[in-house]
């Protein structure tokens, strides 16, 4: 098996527990706003048993259940936060939840530069405040052949981007991580170009499937989950879903994106998930689903295709892999 016992230390654990419980404390009224009384509890129904969902109350309870979710059993909790990529904390899958307790992510603030209206310095809850915040489930589709069913927590990118009142020379959004080797001791190392770097074209960023999480299982992002703060693009390969975003800037030319920039035959900016484009070294027409034992095929947008094949229409997609 792939997965080893869990080992991870809970943010819980680490963050002072008053900042913590402040922190909390706000995730849930923001939550409850914004859903009133219609709102149902979706979890109970939608793991009918087992034990995938992790220990504890829901930091999000009552959440909206989106029409976007697909109806796939979800990934175990333990897998989800346990068997991560995040190589500013490691380049191992265990080291994410072994390291990442070093990370501070309260306070955590985001820089909006570039074309748009409302440029500034955001705090995190200054940022989510005006956001619904909902459960999606999406299948996830790793570049390294693996893949997972994750219930995401959080609201579509297209909101915020409206919010800030991109320019009408806006054509690309580009998200950084954060970049301090104190804190991510994988960055004393120069295994990537630190700090990791994502873009989207500015369609796909307004994509309604294309989201901004802060939790999962109901739970806020467990660090080496990417907390407080990260991109969820279902439809790519997991490297484009960039974690603990410090920075979001729209611009005019297309941004360099860390893995392209370290492989650039390996690694394209669409990085759509592509079962008949194989990877220089490997296949990608197949992928072994977390928890389960034979591979299953890879489906082209990793079954998004209807909802987004549209937006690359007339593009050579062996080109712009
Ligand atoms: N900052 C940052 N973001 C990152 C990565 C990373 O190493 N650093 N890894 C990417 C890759 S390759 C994958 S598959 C997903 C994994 O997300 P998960 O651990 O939450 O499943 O995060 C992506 N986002
Ligand atoms: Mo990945």
């Amino acid at each position: 098996m792939l997965i080893k016992q869990p080992n991870a230390i809970r943010s819980s654990e680490i963050t002072p527990e008053s900042v913590y419980r402040e922190r909390r404390r706000f995730l849930k009224l923001g939550a409850a706003g914004a859903i009133g009384a219609l709102a149902l509890p979706a979890q109970a129904g939608l793991f009918g048993g087992g034990d995938e969902r992790p220990p504890g109350e829901p930091d999000f309870p009552g959440l909206k259940q989106s029409r976007f979710s697909v109806d796939e059993p979800p990934t175990s909790w333990e897998s989800v936060t346990t068997y991560n990529n995040f190589y500013e904390f490691g380049t191992g899958k265990e080291d994410p939840a072994e390291n990442a307790h070093t990370l501070v992510t309260d306070p955590w603030s985001v820089t909006v530069e570039g074309e748009v209206e409302k440029p500034g310095s955001y705090t995190f809850e200054d940022l989510l405040k005006p956001h619904t915040l909902e459960e999606r489930v999406y299948r996830m589709r790793c570049v390294e052949g693996w893949s997972m069913v994750i219930p995401w927590v959080g609201f579509p990118l297209a909101n915020l981007i409206r919010r800030l009142g991109p320019t009408s020379r806006a054509k690309y959004v580009e998200f950084t991580t954060l970049h301090d080797p104190q804190q991510m001791p994988g960055q004393r190392r120069t295994v990537l170009d630190w700090p990791y770097v994502e873009a989207l074209r500015i369609d796909e960023a307004m994509h309604p499937l294309t989201l901004m999480a802060v939790g999962l299982y109901g739970r806020e992002l467990p660090n080496q989950n990417g907390a407080p703060l990260r991109l969820v693009v279902p439809w790519k390969y997991g490297f484009k879903s960039i974690k603990s975003i410090v920075r979001i800037r729209l611009t005019e030319k297309q941004p360099q994106n860390t893995w392209n920039e370290m492989a650039p035959h390996e690694y394209g900016f669409y990085a759509n998930v592509n079962p008949a484009v194989s990877h220089p070294r490997w296949s990608q027409a197949r992928e072994r689903r977390i928890g389960e034992f034979l591979k299953r095929d890879t489906l082209p947008f990793n079954g998004y295709a209807e909802q987004v094949a549209h937006l690359y229409k007339g593009m050579d997609l062996e080109r712009f892999y």
